[in-house]
């Protein structure tokens, strides 16, 4: 894991190949801004240590600029670029885009839906009603809500949710502690879903907590559908919401945190997911190990889990705390919106 090497390795070969292809075109049209703008944002990706995954990575990054962005957004939701193979009609990228949008289903899913000769939602409803347990839960309801899933979350929105949710709570629990995560907290005007952490301010959270919160939403009408069950006692809660009939349905997660592992849990919620990595990278490098649980030191490295030797959680009081032990100055949540 720790091995260092002066070879440099290009973990975004699947988007610059065919970034590549474009500079080329841009070369013989002659057009050297674009040439130039296609041959940076090269550079960029090739300079990473770690590979693009989604668009959000993309966003910030200096050097890529929106129409870059776009067509490194296509490649990660269809493995292709229309403008590259000239197939801008092509029936396979425009059923991989509307199978795409289906949360829940991943590219290798979509493929495979593909393969087997679907080509729209409309089409995967059909072929899943004559085949049982086609279709997981998670992209039964990805298909029930296909439209609302498509927009964001405005700010305003989240915090009347937020309300309703913290009430509720606090009539199980006045102990409780409940705070919207991930983009919500980094400042964002919109959100894809809703991430709340809940803990409890002296200890113990109740047992059972969650399904008693659970009921209660969905009996005030606020829970529409569950992705998890929502019986069994868990500590992690994936929904759908809706705050009135003039809104849209809406994604929610609920996560109940040990109040020993509140700030790791906070900051790892908080994201994005492209600051848990480089906050992770960061660690790592220095000796510690950091998760949504805990920072440890890493006597040893190994390259599986068992071979490598941890020592004891270092505690931490706050997320200020946390960048304090790693030697970082302390950054807001909304610097952490990258
Ligand atoms: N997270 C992560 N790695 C993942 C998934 C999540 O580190 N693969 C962390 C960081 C995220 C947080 O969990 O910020 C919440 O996950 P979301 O998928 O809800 O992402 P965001 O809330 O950041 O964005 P969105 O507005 O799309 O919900
Ligand atoms: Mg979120
Ligand atoms: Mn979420």
């Amino acid at each position: 894991v720790c091995q260092r090497s002066n070879e440099k390795v290009n973990h975004n070969e699947h988007i610059t190949t065919l970034l590549q292809k474009l500079q080329t075109q841009s070369h013989s049209d002659g057009d050297r801004w674009r040439e130039f703008a296609y041959k940076k944002a090269i550079s960029v990706l090739k300079n990473l240590d770690y590979r693009i995954e989604s668009y959000k990575q993309v966003k910030n990054l200096y050097g890529i600029g929106s129409k870059i962005g776009e067509k490194i957004e296509e490649i990660l939701k269809t493995g292709s670029l229309r403008k590259v193979s000239n197939i801008t009609q092509d029936s396979q990228a425009i059923a991989y885009d509307e199978l795409s949008k289906i949360h829940g289903a991943g590219i290798e899913t979509v493929k495979k839906w593909y393969a087997l000769g679907i080509n729209s939602v409309a089409q995967l409803e059909q072929y899943a009603t004559q085949h049982t347990d086609f279709l997981t839960t998670n992209q039964k309801i990805g298909i029930k809500y296909y439209k609302d899933f498509q927009h964001r979350i405005p700010r305003d929105e989240v915090i009347f949710i937020r309300d309703i949710v913290i009430k509720a709570s606090l009539e199980i629990d006045k102990g409780i502690i409940g705070e919207v995560c991930g983009s919500f907290r980094r400042g964002r005007p919109d959100c894809g879903d809703i991430d709340i952490l809940f803990t409890h301010s002296r200890g113990e959270i109740l047992q059972g907590f969650l399904s008693r919160l659970v009921k209660k939403l969905e009996v005030a009408g606020l829970l529409k559908d569950h992705l998890t069950n929502a019986k069994t006692d868990s500590d992690k809660y994936m929904g759908v919401c809706q705050l009135n009939s003039d809104t849209l349905f809406r994604r929610i997660d609920f996560v109940v945190i040990p109040t020993i592992e509140w700030p790791f849990a906070l900051m790892y919620f908080t994201g994005s997911d492209h600051f848990n990595r480089s906050m992770r990278l960061w660690a790592h490098k220095n000796g510690f190990s950091l998760s949504e649980r805990h920072l440890v030191r890493c006597l040893r490295w190994g390259r599986t889990k068992d071979k490598e030797i941890k020592g004891d959680p270092i505690p931490a009081n706050s997320e200020e705390e946390i960048f304090s032990l790693l030697g970082l100055t302390y950054k807001s949540p909304i610097e952490r919106d990258q």
